[in-house]
């Protein structure tokens, strides 16, 4: 059995997460293994409280467990500060770690902050030239490319700028593109219903078009990049990968479930 690892903060919920990152491994049938970077205090409407990991035990937590057990795949999903982000490249340099998965966790869909100004900088620094595949949505891909992006084509110049950061592959996840869209024009059409995910590898576009399922919906990030990041400890290539996760994600959003008073959690 292959074996993926998520180092990520702790979502109560289990909608988002290590929590969730771990179910979408087990789903995929491999192995998840995890290691905290920082503690959340929330529910389906609110983020209230975030606690720190000190970088010294989350350094000291990979040690013990990729010492032991090494990773077919890893992902990132909530780092928070610049210190904990600068552990975990020296930790993936360090032991030589393949299948480097980011997700570029800036916002909570709730809208809380859940990354320090500062940390930005160092993520596009330290971890992106290290990394297979990168999958910011457009809020994370305009913060950290700086392209106010408005359009298909702002999206494809926004993946131009993120590849030279140096990761093998960019994704810009578009489930957000209409309502921007929307929001910009005034209208919300029909036509406008749709996702786009773009995925650039250097050499061309692919695009992964999918129709927008209506409501507000928790961790549909975490889902998308620790699936591919299941595939990719599975062998596959990351475009199949995508694929995959693409499908696995949306059939989550389709069949969601709504326990709490906030937003919807995926079944994964
Ligand atoms: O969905 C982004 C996310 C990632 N990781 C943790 C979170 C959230 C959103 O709230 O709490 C721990």
């Amino acid at each position: 059995m292959k074996v993926a690892l998520t180092i990520a903060g702790s979502d109560p919920t289990s909608g988002a997460g290590l929590q969730e990152d771990l179910k979408v491994f087990h789903h995929f049938g491999v192995y998840g293994i995890s290691a905290v970077s920082v503690l959340t205090a929330q529910n389906t409407y609110e983020v209230k409280a975030i606690a720190e990991i000190k970088e010294d035990f989350l350094e000291e937590q990979l040690n013990m467990l990729i010492s032991d057990i090494r990773p077919d795949a890893l992902k990132t999903g909530m780092l928070f500060s610049k210190r904990i982000i600068s552990s975990v490249a020296k930790i993936v340099k360090g032991y030589d770690l393949q299948n480097l998965v980011i997700d570029p966790v800036t916002i909570s869909s709730t809208g809380s902050s859940l990354m320090e100004n500062d940390a930005l900088d160092v993520l596009r620094k330290e971890l992106f030239p290290i990394a297979k595949v990168i999958t910011p949505n457009i809020y994370e891909a305009t913060a950290i490319s700086g392209i106010n992006i408005m359009n298909e084509k702002d999206m494809e110049k926004a993946a131009l700028e993120l590849k030279k950061l140096g990761p093998e592959t960019v994704i810009i996840t578009g489930g957000h593109f209409e309502e921007v869209r929307s929001k910009k024009s005034e209208v919300r059409s029909k036509k406008h219903e749709k996702t786009l995910d773009l995925i650039y590898d250097g050499t061309k576009f692919y695009r992964l078009a999918g129709k927008k399922i209506k409501g507000e919906y928790h961790g549909t990030g975490c889902a998308f990049s620790a699936a591919i990041t299941a595939c990719l400890a599975k062998g596959m290539t990351v475009l199949d990968a995508a694929k995959k996760a693409k499908e696995f994600v949306d059939r989550a959003i389709e069949n969601a479930h709504s326990f709490g008073k906030g937003m919807r959690l995926l079944n994964v």
